[in-house]
């Protein structure tokens, strides 16, 4: 991509209505634009990156065995007034009339509407387990949606549910996510902390919520020291295996949320109590939505069961804000490489010098073909400007590329995040780069 013809609409500063720093780089980065309270356009840096999550979330989901659907984002009252949620939601629900006086809503998530499909296809124990999600967006009323996307009223979701005959089942496919989710945050540059948590109106009686450590967070938590020098889980996983003793290993070191928070658990002098970010919640919620709209499948020896669910939630836009949070400096944002935007930032410092442009056309040109995803700085502007522009959009390496290094035949390849920089000829830095 070439910056001359690229809509990124940044700004030097600080916009007033951004209280935390993801919010504030967003908005300075060109990446969304508000819409109303809590609903956000997402312009194409941001839309990028959010879609750069949502594809690792979706392979994630994919090697764990769940299958991916879409179901609409406008569902039917009638289903939640049979599960009984109608009334329970509350007023962060979006309710809606049809033009024939029929009740509609947008949905706040959908395990309702998961159990009609399933209920409507799935009649024997041969067909279970199943697992199917979907990444769509949600809408829930927050009263105080803040913190730019973090916090908003329309969100994108990735949420799987899951269907089993029995409660050990059920807990195969709890266990089935809870590693999958490890690695989903692991490869985008997160440290997220499965911590016990309450259901709240999901309902169901067992929860964890995968948090990330930043004082910003609106969650409050505690979690044993251990925690800070675990690391992220990246090895293989075989899905179809034994996963209890890898989620044994990430539940036995103490982590919970304020609601579940025991003193008695964690001894005090090891205990951290801090805020975090919740980027993710699974539930087991057994019977309960299957009870109500009649989700059965035969038994192998004969009668029928009620299915046994779970729902298993991942905050996709809030992840956009999420990793800003971990990953920033007083310059702008630093993107892990997984879910950068682009791959590396080539600056030409003098557009019009001939040698500059053909340098730096040469590398955008190669950098492209080796499928690095460049963005070259093609612009008429001052050197500070686009320095101060490419560290701002946070892409891992640069190339500067100026007439004084091209005439002892050099560029310099800067990494973002460290800030160290080394001069290099065009060739070398191509090789360094173009993996
Ligand atoms: N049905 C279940 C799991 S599929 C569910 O709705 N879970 S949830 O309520 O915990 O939401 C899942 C994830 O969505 C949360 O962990 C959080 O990361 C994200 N999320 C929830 N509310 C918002 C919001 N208002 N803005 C942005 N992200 C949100």
């Amino acid at each position: 991509m070439r910056l001359s013809r690229y809509f990124l609409p940044t700004m030097k500063d600080n916009p007033k209505e951004a209280q935390v720093v993801s919010h504030r780089l967003m908005l300075r980065a060109g990446m969304i634009q508000q819409a109303s309270a809590g609903i956000y356009s997402w312009l194409p840096l941001g839309f990028n990156v959010l879609q750069k999550i949502e594809q690792i979330v979706r392979e994630e989901q994919n090697a764990a065995g769940a299958q991916e659907i879409l179901m609409p984002t406008i569902q039917s009252a009638d289903l939640w007034r049979d599960s009984g949620r109608y009334d329970d939601y509350g007023q962060e629900m979006l309710r809606i009339t049809d033009r024939h006086d029929r009740d509609m809503l947008y949905g706040p998530t959908n395990e309702e509407q998961v159990t009609d499909i399933f209920r409507t296809h799935v009649r024997s124990y041969r067909n279970v387990p199943l697992n199917l999600y979907h990444i769509q967006w949600k809408f829930r009323d927050e009263v105080r949606p803040r913190f730019g996307i973090m916090r908003g009223r329309e969100f994108l979701m990735k949420d799987a549910y899951s269907f089993d005959l029995d409660f050990e089942g059920a807990r195969r496919s709890y266990n089935q996510m809870f590693v999958a989710y490890l690695k989903t945050f692991a490869r985008m540059g997160l440290k997220a902390i499965p911590m016990v948590a309450d259901t709240g109106p999901i309902g169901g009686d067992m929860s964890h919520e995968f948090i990330i450590l930043a004082d910003i967070g609106e969650s409050e938590v505690y979690c044993h020291k251990d925690w800070l020098d675990l690391d992220v889980l990246t090895s293989e996983i075989d899905y179809q295996g034994d996963l209890q003793p890898i989620v044994d290993k990430f539940t036995k070191i103490y982590a919970a949320t304020d609601e579940k928070h025991d003193p008695s658990l964690c001894p005090p002098e090891d205990l951290v109590s801090t805020r975090g970010i919740e980027v993710g919640q699974i539930f087991y919620f057994g019977t309960k939505y299957s009870e109500a709209l009649g989700a059965k499948v035969s038994k192998p020896d004969g009668g029928e069961a009620v299915v046994h669910m779970g729902s298993y939630g991942i905050g996709v836009s809030r992840l956009v804000g999420g990793i800003i949070e971990a990953s920033h400096d007083e310059r702008g944002i630093i993107w892990p490489e997984p879910v950068a935007p682009f791959g590396v930032g080539v600056i030409n410092i003098r557009t019009g010098d001939e040698a500059c442009d053909a340098a730096a056309e040469d590398l955008y040109a190669k950098l492209t073909t080796a499928g690095r995803e460049p963005l070259l700085d093609d612009r008429d502007e001052r050197p500070g400007s686009k320095m101060a522009d490419m560290d701002l959009i946070g892409l891992p390496w640069q190339i500067i590329i100026g007439p004084r290094g091209l005439k002892n035949g050099v560029v310099e390849v800067k990494n973002r995040k460290t800030g160290e920089t080394e001069e290099m000829t065009p060739e070398a830095a191509l090789n360094k780069l173009a993996r």
